[in-house]
């Protein structure tokens, strides 16, 4: 396959523009972005999306988990499509970068290939994958994990957020619930743009990562229950607190982390106490530890670890404690030519580059499993993601952007 030459390049401030545009929607209070998935500020940010793809030429198709897939056609139409993308869903205090940029990078290539009037031979579809996030609807990354079959749709459908909503009932009220069955697509190839969201290419002084691995995760939702009374009256020794469970399982998971580093990571993020009150003894904890390794046999014992000693934990403070997998992937390798497509180009292009494994969790961790898929990275400010302070530079979205155009149009392959 002829890969481009070094001089295609693409348009960086209108894609910085509209990443900056569509940050207009859903706007977290510190600069950042909320717009978490499914919300009213979801389908607005979603509309745009699709009014800029429709103002590029692309035909949308949306199936039944709101997945939309904007496609450009190639001289042959048989030929399977070469996906790109990623998600527009964010975090509740999320940043303007996590997500966006791989979806409107795809786009920009779309809008580069119209401007250049180059067309591929095989299709070129832009996918904004619903719900990455898993924040107000676990588990994370839903939609990609129901298109690759590790997630069925009813037990997507029936998840509810705290408010006990279902993921289903406000995808049909936000009227983005396609009619297309979810994982019938085939795709060439998959490759998704994301920040880093950690500070090793910073460091390093890297313009471009090269994903050749992703952390596998277990999101251990756990429950831990005592007795509800009153904070004043009840002498100590009668207290069954279920806030100390809470306290000790956050150090357990700590500890656990801790002594299986540098591969590995843990952590409690999300945590319910009931009822809630300043003069109630906890009754009940509801808490979920996310932890992570890119080594399966590592990841599998922390949580076997973790399920020995909680409960042991608990027992000594005559509360219970049960626990149940809310969310889960083992650590995918990426497909070694679409990697080496990426690598190329970023050597093509004259960009500084290494490879890397992901910290985070992302829609190519489960499309790699029905699809050859990778992933280019650039870099965020101090390591920061997860954080409306979120901060990349310009440049960083460009090379990035470029590296991906540079993949994709070698796999979808220049036609005449
Ligand atoms: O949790 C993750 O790793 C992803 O950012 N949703
Ligand atoms: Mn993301
Ligand atoms: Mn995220």
């Amino acid at each position: 396959m002829a890969a481009p030459g070094e001089n295609l390049r693409l348009n960086g401030d209108r894609l910085w523009d509209s990443i900056h545009a569509i940050a207009e929607i859903g706007p977290g209070i510190a600069g950042g972005s909320n717009r978490q998935t499914v919300t009213d500020e979801d389908a607005e940010g979603r509309k745009l999306f699709q009014k800029w793809c429709e103002d590029a030429g692309l035909t949308m198709g949306v199936d039944e988990m709101g997945t939309m897939f904007m496609r450009r056609e190639g001289t042959d139409p048989q030929a399977l499509p070469v996906y790109v993308g990623s998600h527009l869903d964010t975090q509740p205090t999320g940043g303007r970068y996590d997500g966006v940029l791989g979806v409107l990078a795809g786009l920009e290539i779309v809008r580069t290939l119209n401007d250049m009037d180059i067309k591929t031979r095989h299709p070129i579809v832009v996918t904004n994958w619903t719900n990455e996030e898993g924040a107000r609807f676990a588990p994370p990354m839903m939609a990609s994990g129901v298109f690759a079959g590790t997630v069925t749709q009813e037990d997507a459908y029936s998840r509810k957020d705290a408010d006990g909503k279902t993921f289903g009932d406000e995808l049909q009220r936000i009227g983005w619930k396609g009619d297309e069955p979810v994982g019938e697509r085939k795709m060439r190839a998959f490759f998704e743009l994301h920040i880093e969201q950690g500070p090793i290419l910073e460091a390093n002084g890297k313009d471009i990562g090269v994903v050749t691995h992703g952390q596998g995760l277990r999101w251990i939702q756990c429950t831990v229950t005592g007795k509800e009374s009153h904070t004043g009256s009840t002498p100590m020794p009668m207290r069954k607190n279920a806030g100390r469970g809470l306290a000790q399982i956050t150090e357990l998971v700590h500890e656990i982390a801790m002594d299986n580093q540098p591969n590995a990571v843990g952590a409690i993020g999300h945590v319910e106490v009931y009822p809630n009150s300043r003069n109630i003894i906890p009754g009940k904890a509801v808490f979920t530890v996310d932890f992570r390794s890119h080594e399966l046999d590592r990841l599998k014992g922390m949580v076997e670890r973790l399920e020995a000693e909680a409960p042991k934990l608990c027992e000594a403070l005559e509360v219970s404690f049960e626990s149940e997998i809310v969310g889960q992937f083992d650590p995918p390798a990426f497909d070694e030519n679409c990697v080496a497509a990426i690598r190329n180009a970023a050597e093509r292009l004259g960009y500084s580059h290494q490879d890397i494994i992901s910290g985070a969790g992302h829609d190519a961790c489960w499309v790699n499993r029905v699809a050859p898929t990778a992933m280019v990275m650039c870099p965020c400010v101090d390591g920061l993601s997860h954080n409306e302070a979120e901060d990349i530079s310009k440049e960083w979205s460009t090379a990035g952007a470029e590296v991906l155009l540079h993949a994709v149009v070698e796999t979808a392959e220049i036609a005449g």
